[in-house]
């Protein structure tokens, strides 16, 4: 039987509910009736009746139950959750008593999907990282389903896990990690620290999340960690552990890739494998991105298949994305960056001072370690939204400052800052916006707010 098959002989007769109607569900809805389900029901505490997702859930077959009420008579067999919505909820709580599975569309096709498997996570670095495994495998010869937390629902991709040379890549985020049974064959943590802590009840429970992506891994699987982070350093796999470091050539386990003096090695023999200057995104950060995608495809491509990726990509949109060169003065997009390690590794990028645009929504993340590095990196600081007192009274209280240095400015808006940037930069400067906080006070999500930034350097 193929992977869709079993899917369907799963599907066949049960009712499905799918809590939140959004990029992760909405294309479950035509996907699970096709599949031969008695009953899809879409469930959004937000729509309303005649917005566009309520329609498109509709059309595929939903039967919608909107606004405040969206919970009630939550008796289908099998609950899918978007990623955003806990686990715990009450009335998920009340339904599983009753015998009802919660779960997420990426544990679900985790669970029947035959192809070899790449799931990564991690607080930074988490969709480079997937992007750059996709397109090493691409080059190497395989295809690659592609998806997860980087913006794409798996879950219907299951008809097309077939064939020797398929394999599906992931990026998965804590929400989607939380209570999942399933891990991937190849499973990558790439970092970790405070992240969404307005989300999970504590770090600890983060932590715990995220540790779900190699919980349940099998005897031949692989498991790729950053040994120079304090806590995946301590982890280890049910399979082959595989660290990374540019901190350490000396490294436990088989296989493991470290960066000595501008070159990647891999392997207990230490083969070069990759010359960093090769690599066109910028940071040492992304050199430890590398190292971790190395690590997960070190068997499965040849090295040449590495060093392409190398040398023609140039980076995801909305981190540290060059928008533009206005008079001498660039101008880069990392509003990916929302919290505050994000935005420390996109300030470490750059070697010389920056002005920097930032703030945004309030995820009760902590600032002060990121005072003393914009003390460091920033000549400029322009702040806006809920988060800008919090990071100002971080630089001033941070051992480095002195008045002055950096300048603070708060401004209205993004549009404000963008603006104040550009009549107070001189040639040789470099803007960026790396907000180190979420973006919901101002905007949809990160990509609007990027955009939103992209268009308005694009204007001036
Ligand atoms: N909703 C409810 N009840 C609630 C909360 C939300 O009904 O209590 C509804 C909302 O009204 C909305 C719907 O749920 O209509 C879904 O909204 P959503 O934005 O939470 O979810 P998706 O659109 O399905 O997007 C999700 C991920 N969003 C979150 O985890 C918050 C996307 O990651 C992901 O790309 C997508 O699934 C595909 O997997 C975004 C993200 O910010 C980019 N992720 C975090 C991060 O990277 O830091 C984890």
């Amino acid at each position: 039987m193929t992977d869709l098959e079993q899917f369907k002989a799963y599907a066949s007769g049960k009712s499905f509910a799918l809590i939140g109607a959004g990029v992760s569900n909405l294309p479950l809805v035509p996907f699970l009736r096709n599949a031969g389900a008695k009953r899809v029901t879409v469930r959004d505490l937000r729509l309303s009746p005649e917005s566009a997702e309520a329609l498109e859930a509709r059309r595929g077959g939903g039967d919608l139950f909107l606004g405040e009420t969206y919970l009630d008579d939550l008796n289908e067999d099998v609950i899918i959750r978007s990623p955003g919505i806990r686990p715990d909820k009450d009335e998920f709580i009340i339904a599983e008593k009753k015998g009802a599975r919660i779960t997420c569309e990426t544990e679900l096709f985790m669970e029947f999907c035959s192809a070899k498997t790449y799931g990564v996570t991690g607080s930074d670095g988490k969709t480079t990282t997937t992007t750059l495994i996709a397109r090493m495998l691409e080059a190497g010869g395989k295809r690659v389903l592609l998806g997860g937390n980087i913006g794409a629902s798996m879950l219907p991709k299951l008809g097309e896990c077939e064939g020797e040379n398929v394999c599906a890549v992931m990026e998965l985020s804590s929400f989607q990690l939380m209570n999942c049974r399933f891990s991937p064959d190849v499973a990558v943590i790439t970092n970790l620290a405070e992240n969404h802590l307005d989300w999970h009840k504590s770090f600890r429970e983060y932590l715990n999340a995220k540790s779900n992506i190699l919980l349940n891994q099998g005897k031949d699987s692989l498991t790729v960690l950053n040994f120079d982070n304090e806590y995946t350093r301590s982890m280890q796999g049910n399979g082959t552990t595989r660290y990374f470091s540019d901190q350490s050539t000396s490294l436990p386990g088989e296989g493991s890739v470290y960066c000595s003096e501008g070159m990647i090695y891999a392997g207990s023999g230490g083969e070069a494998i990759l010359d960093t200057s090769l690599i066109r995104i910028p940071g040492i950060h992304n050199v430890q991105n590398f190292m971790a995608a190395i690590a997960a495809v070190l068997e499965d491509v040849p090295k040449s298949a590495i060093r392409q990726t190398a040398e023609t990509f140039t980076g995801v949109e909305h981190r540290i994305e060059l928008v533009r060169e206005l008079d001498g003065v660039k101008y880069f997009n990392s509003s990916i960056d929302s919290s505050p390690s994000r935005t420390t590794a996109a300030l470490n990028a750059f070697s010389e001072p920056v002005i920097m645009i930032a703030g945004g929504y309030d995820k009760k993340l902590h600032y002060e370690a990121l005072g003393s590095v914009i003390c460091e990196h920033v000549k400029l600081l322009l702040l806006c939204g809920a988060t800008a007192d919090k990071i100002d009274s971080a630089v001033v209280n941070a051992p480095l400052y002195e008045i002055g240095k950096p300048e603070i400015i708060h401004c209205e808006s993004l549009e404000g800052c963008v603006k104040m940037a550009h009549k107070l930069a001189e040639k040789g400067d470099t803007v960026i916006l790396t907000p180190a906080s979420a973006s919901f006070d101002q905007f949809k999500n990160f990509e609007e707010r990027g955009k939103a930034f992209k268009r308005m350097v694009m204007e001036l």
